[in-house]
């Protein structure tokens, strides 16, 4: 259910953000930061990783994701000499003790304000921020984050573009059609293929903002699936990483324009290893398609940096029905934690 209910949360939460437009105009743009720096754990660090290139592309900020723990630990590392760092803290529940753990110590070193993207307003996060951006509509019952996955990054990337002048103002109402259109036409598809038990394990591929868009993949299959999963930047595969391949390795590759050149060989070196190909992406050429086992094509409505907001949905159904067919619950997986405390922690 909620995986279906993406299209529903998405235009929620952009109607409750076309309200307060003005208002969080005015409030920490991008711009004004020496950087932009996002932070979280699992799911909520993918999102962030995808939303970095969002942000620096739309706002010409340095921005870049870590993982909280990252910033616990090693705080000095992420932090410019000097100007302000602005820190976006995602975390769905508002209380991964990583997460409010970094953001404290952040503030302690000098970094500048704390928005928070998250989905419930009364938990810690939202207590230490400056500024709460709280999407109600991605709460959910399940241990494993879809649909919030989906909201908490059409937000920030509402938010960047906004800062930006708001020049793609017009692609936000596309997305949750191009999601509900997607569901009708591919959910059968995601279980067909989930059904083929000659799969033993998951390769996602991407560059730029879809690499995390591959990690929070891998995420998915092995949290709902506990399916062997990895993720790699698409060429990155080549150096090695490759001698994984084998007969029973389905690899999902989210191709880019600006890396297609190069994506006939690499595919043709993964059939040589009898691994099979599903291909994601818009206008995919002819000589490509004819490489590749199986593919989705968009058509391309939606500006290919914001893809990764209603791609996810078809790797959600993947892991859904891995999970199910094997008999697995994908919403309450076996030792995953909807929250995850640090021993002693007092966050
Ligand atoms: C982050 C997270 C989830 C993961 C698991 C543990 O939670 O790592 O992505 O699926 O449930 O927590 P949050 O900080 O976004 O609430």
């Amino acid at each position: 259910q909620e995986i279906q209910d993406q299209p529903r949360a998405c235009r929620a939460a952009l109607q409750r953000l076309d309200g307060q437009r003005e208002q969080l105009a005015r409030r920490y743009p991008f711009h004004r930061y020496e950087q932009v720096l996002l932070t979280g754990c699992g799911s909520s660090l993918n999102l962030g990783m995808i939303a970095q290139h969002m942000i620096a592309k739309l706002n010409g900020v340095s921005c870049r994701a870590v993982p909280a723990s990252e910033l616990l630990l090693y705080p000095r590392t992420y932090l410019p000499g000097r100007g302000k760092t602005l820190v976006l803290a995602i975390s769905r529940t508002g209380e991964t003790s990583e997460t409010l753990l970094a953001v404290r110590k952040l503030k302690r070193q000098g970094a500048g304000e704390l928005i928070a993207f998250t989905c419930y307003d009364d938990k810690a996060l939202v207590r230490l921020a400056d500024l709460s951006l709280v999407f109600s509509e991605g709460e959910e019952h399940s241990v494993v984050m879809t649909k919030a996955f989906t909201v908490l990054l059409l937000g920030i990337a509402y938010l960047a573009d906004l800062h930006a002048g708001g020049a793609n103002a017009s692609q936000w109402t596309k997305i949750p059609a191009v999601i509900e259109e997607s569901l009708r036409q591919n959910g059968e598809r995601m279980r067909r293929l989930a059904q083929d038990d000659s799969l033993t394990q998951f390769i996602f591929l991407g560059t730029g903002p879809r690499y995390g868009l591959a990690r929070e993949s891998m995420l998915k299959i092995q949290e709902m699936a506990a399916d062997r999963a990895e993720a790699h930047q698409t060429l990155e595969f080549r150096h090695g990483h490759k001698a994984i391949l084998n007969h029973k390795t389905l690899v999902v590759i989210f191709s880019s324009k600006a890396e297609r050149s190069y994506l006939n060989r690499l595919s043709q070196e993964i059939k040589q290893a009898g691994a099979r190909i599903l291909l994601l992406g818009s206008s995919l050429p002819d000589d490509l398609l004819s490489v590749v086992d199986d593919s989705v094509t968009f058509g391309g409505r939606v500006k290919e940096l914001f893809g990764p907001i209603y791609l996810i949905h078809l790797m959600q159904l993947l892991a859904f029905w891995r999970a199910i067919l094997a008999g697995r619950n994908p919403d309450q997986p076996e030792l995953i934690n909807r929250v995850v405390t640090l021993p002693g922690d007092h966050a």
